[in-house]
């Protein structure tokens, strides 16, 4: 464990992005549970999905200038929309809009410019049928255990090198519903080399505390995730963005306690990262620069 998480503690710190479908109607990532958008509605966003051409590119360009030593990208949030080619669904980018591979496209811009990789997965699920009655239906929840192992196989094999794992959403099941165990040992036996968090609900590698600062007090690695202002996928009115000065301090907090600081864009419909995002962004990267930390 130690010898794989060198990298990964020495960089200190991430740039986290969440875009998907939601990104589309500006109202963060939950919107389809919050306000109950009807399924046929929601997926009728993918038709529009229209990620702008090399956006992955600049994605890791931000990154660089922000001083961010590698990514963490979502490849499936909580509606359960595949931002990548999947034979385990339809309701996928390539099958649906744009039909194109989203993290085909940023996994191959981060390798060129040698950025560690790390692909965030949400376990939990409200498109898959099996998802919310896994925990009350024995067969459903083995339906998708077979469906999430099989999904968590081809990102960690149709991609390369693949530098972390950063499940998410260890919702309706516990570790003996979600297999976690049995699940970490797949992912070490297709990606020796990965880091992978604890959201599984098995122990891995690290701890996630989110939208705070708490170091852990027993040795263990930890990363603490935050948004840039309040929310991680695009919300259009949501303009209570953290000062670089903010978000600077928090960064240092970090690196002060040992632990790894993962900061949040939420990209607006076609990829492009808000305005202030950027500003902040950099600014914070140049400062890291002027002192010679990146
Ligand atoms: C949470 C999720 O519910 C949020 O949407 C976001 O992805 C955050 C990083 O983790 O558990």
């Amino acid at each position: 464990q130690a010898r794989r998480l060198k990298w990964w503690k020495e960089a200190r710190y991430g740039l986290f992005i969440h875009y998907g479908l939601y990104s589309l109607h500006g109202r963060q990532e939950w919107a389809v549970e919050k306000e109950a958008i009807p399924w046929s509605e929601y997926e009728s966003l993918a038709r529009r999905f229209s990620p702008k051409p090399g956006v992955a590119k600049e994605w890791v360009r931000i990154a660089q200038a922000s001083g961010a030593r590698y990514m963490v990208v979502t490849a499936k949030h909580h509606e359960g929309f595949c931002n990548f080619d999947t034979k385990l669904t339809d309701f996928n980018s390539m099958k649906q809009g744009p039909k194109r591979d989203l993290v085909r496209e940023y996994v191959e811009a981060a390798r060129e410019a040698g950025m560690p990789v790390g692909i965030y997965y949400s376990l939990m699920d409200w498109h898959h049928p099996d998802g919310e009655r896994s925990s009350v239906d024995e067969a459903a929840r083995k339906r998708f255990i077979e469906y999430t192992f099989g999904l968590i196989r081809e990102l960690l094999t149709n991609y390369g090198k693949i530098d972390i794992l950063w499940y998410d959403g260890g919702m309706p099941l516990e570790a003996e519903g979600w297999e976690a165990e049995r699940m970490n040992k797949m992912v070490f036996a297709l990606q020796p080399d990965i880091v992978v968090n604890g959201r599984n609900h098995a122990s891995g590698d690290f701890s996630t505390p989110e939208q705070s600062i708490i170091a852990a007090n027993n040795g263990r690695a930890w990363e603490s995730c935050m948004t840039l202002n309040e929310s991680w996928g695009y919300d259009a009115a949501d303009d209570e963005w953290k000062s670089p000065r903010t978000h600077l301090r928090n960064l240092i907090t970090c690196a002060r306690d040992q632990g790894n600081f993962l900061i949040n864009v939420g990209p607006t419909a076609d990829g492009t990262f808000p305005e202030p995002a950027v500003r902040i962004l950099t600014e914070v990267g140049d400062w890291l620069k002027g002192n010679g930390e990146a």
